[in-house]
C-alpha cells in the first residue's frame, strides 16, 4: 500500500469530503509501514475495503414544527465496518452535519471500537436538523420522523446507535420509543438509554471520565498527576461537563468552558457548585455559556476559542478541527504538558504535528474518548443478559478499559527515543484487530 496513492484516489472519488479524507489520511500515514509488513493485506485490497463504508443510508426526514410549518431535513446512517461486531456509533444532530462529517466519524469509530476490547463495529448517523431553539415537542416529532426511516436498518445484532452532538438522553429516549413501536420489540437497540429502560449507570459520565482516566495514565508516564494542574476545556455539553467533574474530583482546576458562541474564563476555577449551575443551564434551560460570565462576574470572549489562555492541560471537548496550527503553537508556547482529546478529531493534522514536534503528551480521540462507547458496549452486555450492574462495577470496568487502551498505545506507539506517539499506537492497535478479522472472513 502506498498511502499517498490511496489518498489521491479517494480524493478524486470523494472530492467534496474533506473531513473524511483528513481522518483517512491520518490513519493511513500511521499504519502504512505496519500494513506493508503483511503482503497478504494488499493481495485482498484490504485498504480500500477498510476505508470505504460498507453502506450508507440517506433519507429525507419530514416533520411539522410548532407553528404548523412542514420542515424537511436530511437523515443519514453510515455503516462503516462490522468485522468485529455489530455496527455501533452515535447519532449527531447539528446544522453542520453532512456526509463527509459522518463518514469521518464512522471511519474513526471503527478503530476506536476496536481499541475498546469489546466486540463492536463502527458506524455513525445523524441529521442536519439543529436542536437549537426547538421545543421539546419539536424534538420529539423530529426524533420520531427520523426513526420511521431508520428503524428497519438497526437492531441489537445489526446496528446500535447512541448519542453524540445534539443527541443526549432525551433524544435517545424518543428515538428508542419510536423504534420499539415500529419493531414491536423491546431490545437493546440503542445505548445511552434512560436508567429505567435498560440504560447503563455511568454512561452519561463515561466519555468525560474516560478521557481523564486516560490522561492520568499519560501523566503517569512522566511521573505526574492532575493535582493542582490548570486545564482548558472547550464545549459545555455531555463530554465537557463530565470531564470537568472528574478533573475537579482529582484536584485539577478548570479555567475555561465554551459553546458555539464563545468561551468563559474563570481564574478561580470552575468548582462543583459552578459546574452544577452549568449542568442546569445547558441540560435544563438550554441557555448560553455567556450567562455563566454574567452570573459569576468573569471574562467572556465572544466568537473565540479558549486556546490562547495559559494552562497545563488541554481538553478539547466540543467538535472537529477546533484546534488549528496557530492555536497549537500558542498552547505549546504557553507551556502545556498534555493535550487529551475528548471530542472526535478536534486537532487538525498540522496542530498534531506541532504537539508531537514539541514532544508533549498528545492523545487522539479514538483512544482518549473511547470511554463513552466502551460503556455503551457494557450497556449492550447488560441488556443481553437482562441485568444491570452497579455504578461501581461499570466505573471499574471503564477504568480498566481506558488503562488497557493506554497500554496498547504505548506498545505500538513508543518511538526509539522513548516518546510515545499515541496517534501511531492507537491507529496500529485499532487497525490490526479489524484487519485480522476481515482477512479471516474472506473477500466480502
Ligand atoms: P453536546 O451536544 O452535548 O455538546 C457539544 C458542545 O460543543 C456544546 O457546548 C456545543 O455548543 C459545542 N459545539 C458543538 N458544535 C460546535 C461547533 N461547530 N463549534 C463550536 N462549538 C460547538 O455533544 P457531546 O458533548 O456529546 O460531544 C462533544 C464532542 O465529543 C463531539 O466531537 C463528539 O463527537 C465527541 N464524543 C462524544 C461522545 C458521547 O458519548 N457523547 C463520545 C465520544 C466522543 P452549543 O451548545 O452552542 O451547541
Ligand atoms: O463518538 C463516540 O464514540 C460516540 N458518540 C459514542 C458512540 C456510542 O455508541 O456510544
Amino acid at each position: 500500500m502506498n498511502a499517498t496513492k490511496v489518498l489521491e484516489d479517494l480524493n478524486r472519488r470523494f472530492p467534496n469530503e474533506p473531513e473524511y479524507i483528513q481522518a483517512v489520511s491520518v490513519v493511513l500515514n500511521s499504519i502504512e509501514e505496519e500494513y506493508n509488513k503483511h503482503p497478504e493485506f494488499d493481495k485482498s485490497n484490504l485498504v480500500e475495503r477498510l476505508c470505504i463504508p460498507d453502506r450508507i443510508y440517506t433519507f429525507r426526514v419530514t416533520w411539522v414544527d410548532d407553528k404548523g410549518n412542514v420542515q424537511t431535513n436530511m437523515g443519514y446512517r453510515v455503516q462503516h465496518n462490522n468485522a468485529i461486531g455489530p455496527y455501533k456509533g452515535g447519532v449527531r444532530f447539528h446544522a453542520s452535519v453532512n456526509l463527509s462529517i459522518l463518514k469521518f466519524l464512522a471511519f474513526e469509530q471503527t478503530f476506536k471500537n476496536s481499541l475498546t476490547t469489546l466486540p463492536m463495529g463502527g458506524a455513525k448517523g445523524g441529521s442536519d436538523f439543529s436542536p437549537r431553539g426547538k421545543s421539546n415537542n419539536e424534538i420529539m416529532r423530529f426524533c420520531q420522523a427520523f426513526m420511521t426511516e431508520l428503524w428497519n436498518h438497526v437492531g441489537p445484532d445489526e446496528d446500535v446507535p447512541a448519542g453524540d452532538i445534539g443527541v443526549g438522553g432525551r433524544e435517545v429516549g424518543y428515538m428508542f420509543g419510536m423504534y420499539k413501536k415500529l419493531s414491536h420489540q423491546f431490545s437493546g437497540t440503542f445505548t445511552g438509554k434512560g436508567r429505567e429502560f435498560g440504560g447503563s449507570l455511568v454512561r452519561p459520565e463515561a466519555t468525560g471520565y474516560g478521557n481523564i482516566y486516560f490522561l492520568t495514565e499519560m501523566l503517569k508516564t512522566k511521573g505526574l498527576d492532575l493535582n493542582g494542574k490548570t486545564c482548558l476545556v472547550s464545549g459545555a455539553g455531555n463530554v465537557a461537563q463530565y470531564t470537568v467533574e472528574k478533573v475537579i474530583q482529582l484536584g485539577g482546576k478548570v479555567l475555561t468552558m465554551s459553546d458555539s458562541d464563545g468561551y468563559i474564563y474563570d481564574p478561580d476555577g470552575i468548582d462543583r457548585e459552578k459546574l452544577d449551575y452549568i449542568m442546569e443551564l445547558k441540560n435544563l434551560y438550554r441557555g448560553r455559556i455567556s450567562e455563566y460570565a454574567e452570573k459569576y462576574g468573569v471574562k467572556y470572549v465572544a466568537g473565540a476559542k479558549p486556546w490562547s489562555e495559559k494552562a497545563d492541560i488541554i481538553l478539547p471537548s466540543a467538535t472537529q478541527n477546533e484546534i488549528n496550527e496557530e492555536a497549537a503553537k500558542a498552547i505549546v508556547a504557553n507551556g502545556a504538558i498534555a493535550v487529551s482529546e475528548g471530542a472526535n478529531m478536534p486537532c487538525t493534522p498540522q496542530a498534531i504535528k506541532v504537539f508531537q514536534d514539541a514532544k508533549i503528551l498528545y492523545s487522539p480521540g479514538k483512544a482518549s474518548n473511547a470511554g463513552g462507547v466502551s460503556v455503551s458496549g457494557l450497556e449492550m452486555t447488560q441488556n443481553a443478559e437482562h441485568l444491570s450492574w452497579t455504578a461501581g462495577e461499570v466505573d471499574n470496568r471503564l477504568h480498566s478499559i481506558m488503562k488497557s487502551i493506554h497500554e496498547a498505545c504505548v506498545k505500538y506507539g513508543t518511538e526509539p527515543d522513548g516518546y510515545v506517539n499515541y496517534v501511531k499506537g492507537a491507529n496500529i492497535a485499532g487497525f490490526m484487530k479489524v484487519a485480522k478479522a476481515m482477512m479471516a472472513q474472506g473477500i466480502i
